[in-house]
């Protein structure tokens, strides 16, 4: 098992893997950025490094700097959390090549499933039904019109190289697709370095429903159930449950049986999310995530398993230790993301905590690396806490939310703590009766 390990980010998910680290009883290095030194993951770390300015190319994505540091303080793996370089298949390389162990998948499995269009071949080549689209890119217009002839109308333009839905397109017929197609690829280009876009047939009330699995790449290979996480505004998670309400027993044996007889073939190792978009009983899968994702506590509350633990150990080498039938789910959870912003235009609100109360008791988990005093640094993405709820049942676990929600205090900044009391209390919501458009309309509805 590793000594020391790196953790290459900030915030809530930097104290969360230090949290495993501990518990392992591993010691951590904190890098940190000059508008994080008063950060608490950065008290509680060991060792601590500063590698750079608060802008994150400069500090939490540069690669020189943390493999610098990784070398200084004798550190034998690195985390690197999520977002920031941790679907960054060069860094997984960079680190392995300086003789440090990567803690994630392997350079080509982030590779493979950072290109949307090589991810969504392969896993339909493994069994997985995907949206009926192009097969592979579209070169021109005449080939992107014969494509959508096949698929039928409504299309989406998507960019191989994109994900999280930045960039996509509707065309409704020929038309629109001719005029629409230039501007995809100009955009895709300029957003992601790669012009290639590709086409689907266009789903117009789907839910987003992940699947998280954990494989050790020597043969173990389980799934952690799945999560709903239709909630969203401008492709930003809002609020996560599970398991999804919309789901029958059926489906959700379809589904895990799908995703984990796919990653074995692959022969995948690491957490890995795979993505779908469920309508009208039927699954497509859309994107895999090779990271940790801001969700994954929901799947801990309702399977017990610490998924940054399993990280760790995988990539030290252990195999899994368990089975699929060793692995029992619990219950509801549901997580609120709380943002440092206005609930109603959602702009960014960083500033000083001058209150903070967090909630507790039976069912209730806070991962936020907030305190009384903090300064909330205007630079990264304002998620500044994580409220996780779990019950018995669904009803249980709302009414939990409801009374957790009530009693956290964040003073001093706005938060998004109103948006998920109206949330908590709304009809469609309680009935569980939502697709991934729901919340743009009730949010709207408002403003
Ligand atoms: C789609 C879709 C409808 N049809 N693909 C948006 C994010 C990206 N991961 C995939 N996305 C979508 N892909 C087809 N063929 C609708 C969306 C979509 C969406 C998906 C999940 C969660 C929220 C969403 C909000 C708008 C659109």
């Amino acid at each position: 098992m590793f000594e020391k390990v790196l953790i290459a980010n900030r915030g809530e998910i930097a104290l969360r893997i230090h949290r495993a680290c501990r518990e392992m009883g591993i010691k951590t290095v904190a890098v940190h950025s000059t508008a994080d030194v008063n950060a608490m993951n950065v008290r509680l770390a060991d060792e601590t490094v500063c590698i750079g300015p608060p802008a994150a190319r400069d500090s939490y994505m540069n690669v020189a700097a943390i493999i610098s540091a990784a070398a200084i303080t004798g550190a034998d793996a690195i985390h690197p959390g999520l977002g920031f370089l941790a679907e960054d298949a060069d860094f997984a390389t960079t680190v392995e090549e300086h003789g440090f162990t990567f803690i994630g998948p392997s350079a080509e499995h982030i590779r493979l499933m950072g290109n949307k269009v090589a991810a969504k071949e392969a896993v339909r080549k493994l069994g997985i039904p995907t949206v009926p689209g192009s097969v592979g890119a579209v070169r021109d217009v005449a080939a992107a019109e014969t494509a959508a002839r096949a698929i039928g109308y409504p299309v989406l333009i998507k960019a191989a190289a994109g994900g999280g839905g930045r960039g996509m397109k509707v065309a409704c017929n020929p038309t629109e697709l001719a005029r629409m197609l230039p501007i995809a690829r100009n955009e895709a280009a300029s957003y992601f370095g790669c012009g290639d876009v590709y086409l689907e047939r266009h789903l117009e009330r789907p839910r987003h429903i992940e699947i998280q699995i954990l494989g050790d790449g020597q043969g173990g290979i389980v799934h952690l159930g799945e999560r709903d996480c239709s909630l969203q505004r401008s492709h930003q998670k809002v609020l996560e449950e599970t398991p999804s309400p919309a789901l029958n027993g059926e489906e959700r044996g379809r589904l895990s049986g799908l995703a984990v007889v796919a990653l074995r073939d692959l022969g995948y190792k690491g957490a890995g999310t795979l993505e779908f978009l469920h309508q009208d009983g039927e699954f497509f899968f859309i994107e895999m995530n090779t990271r940790l994702q801001v969700e994954h506590p929901i799947t801990e509350m309702i399977s017990g398993i610490d998924i940054v633990r399993e990280q760790i150990r995988i990539a030290a080498g252990a195999p899994l230790g368990y089975r699929q039938a060793d692995i029992s789910f619990c219950g509801h959870a549901i997580e609120c993301r709380i943002n440092a912003e206005s609930p109603d235009t959602f702009l960014p609100c960083p500033g000083r905590v001058t209150d903070y109360h967090a909630p507790g008791g039976l069912g209730v988990r806070v991962d936020s690396a907030l305190y009384h005093g903090y300064e909330v640094p205007p630079y990264y993405d304002s998620l500044i806490s994580k409220l996780i709820v779990h019950g018995k049942s669904r009803n249980e676990c709302l009414m939990r939310l409801r009374r957790a929600l009530e009693e956290y205090v964040i003073g001093g900044i706005e938060t998004t703590i109103p948006l998920h009391q109206r949330l908590a209390a709304a009809g469609d919501f309680i009935d569980g009766d939502y697709d991934v458009h729901w919340l743009e309309r009730f949010v709207g509805d408002r403003a």
